[in-house]
Parts: structure tokens; C-alpha cells; sequence
């Protein structure tokens, strides 16, 4: 079995589908759980899904990933457009990393269309809602298949 995919998601994130509606839609973040961990498994993949409002905490769960995860998959949330020491720990992690947001971040206002994920990100989507989760998964699945020797 291979290690899990560490699915992180960032400030705020804990408050879909209770607030702003309009914006992030009505999918809770349990739904997203779900969601995340039934896909991975279509593909014998497992998912390690966890949610922090704090910097510090998703950079010290990036430094684990490198033993203890096969990929990323990451929602940044607001850290997206502010975090230097999380690109510095996706950059040290030496792992595929796939961004996600919810929404057309380049839709919004300005300061949103700047991302410091991206630049340790092989591919970002966004604007799909709950389901940019899943296609993040099939990505990372097809990369981590190419990657395993024969
Ligand atoms: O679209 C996304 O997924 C974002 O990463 C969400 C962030 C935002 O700062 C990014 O620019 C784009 C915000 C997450 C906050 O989520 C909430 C959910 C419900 C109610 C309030 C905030």
C-alpha cells in the first residue's frame, strides 16, 4: 500500500456551507472529507485529510509529509496569497503537489490572483468547487503512477 496523499486545508475553510453561501457553496467540509477519501480509493489510494487555521501548523504538517505522504493537495485558503514559509516547505518536500480553490480565485478581487502556492504546484484548478478535490486526486494519481518504477 502506498503512503497516504495529504489533502491540507486552510483558514477558514472549517466554515463552508455554513457561511457565505454564494461564494463557497453549501458543501461542508465533511462532505469534502468524504468526497476526497471515496476518490482516492477509486484509484487504491488512501487520503489524509486535515484542516488548520494556523501557519505554523500546516508548515509543520508539509515537513511530515515527506516521510509520510506520496503527494499534496492543497487549499491554502487565504495563506495562498500571503505564505512565504508555505511555499518554502512545499518547495523542501520534494513531493508532487497539486493546488486547489474553490473558487475562480481570478474571478475575485486582485490580491487573490496572486498565489505563493503555485509556484511549488505542478498544476492548479480552480472555480470547481467540492469537485476540484476529486480532479486534484486524479492528477496526483495519474503523476504518482508515472512515477513508480516499473
Ligand atoms: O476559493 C478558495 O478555495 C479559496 O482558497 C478560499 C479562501 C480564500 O481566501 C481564497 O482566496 C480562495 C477562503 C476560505 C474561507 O472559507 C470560508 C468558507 C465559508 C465561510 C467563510 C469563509
Amino acid at each position: 500500500m502506498s503512503l497516504p496523499i495529504l489533502v491540507l486545508n486552510g483558514p477558514n475553510l472549517n466554515l463552508l456551507g455554513t457561511r457565505e453561501p454564494e461564494i463557497y457553496g453549501r458543501t461542508t467540509l465533511d462532505d469534502i472529507r468524504a468526497l476526497a477519501e471515496a476518490r482516492a480509493k477509486t484509484h487504491g489510494l488512501s487520503a489524509d485529510f486535515r484542516q488548520s487555521n494556523e501557519e505554523g501548523e500546516l508548515v509543520s504538517w508539509i515537513q511530515g509529509a515527506r516521510t509520510k505522504a506520496s503527494g499534496i493537495i492543497i487549499n491554502a485558503a487565504a495563506y495562498t496569497h500571503t505564505s512565504v514559509a508555505i511555499l518554502d516547505a512545499l518547495l523542501a518536500c520534494g513531493l508532487p503537489v497539486i493546488e486547489v480553490h474553490l473558487s475562480n480565485i481570478f474571478k475575485r478581487e486582485e490580491f487573490r490572483h496572486h498565489s505563493f502556492v503555485s509556484r511549488a504546484s505542478t498544476g492548479v484548478i480552480c472555480g470547481f468547487g467540492a469537485q476540484g478535490y476529486e480532479l486534484a486526486i486524479d492528477a496526483l494519481a495519474n503523476i504518482l503512477s508515472k512515477a513508480k518504477p516499473a
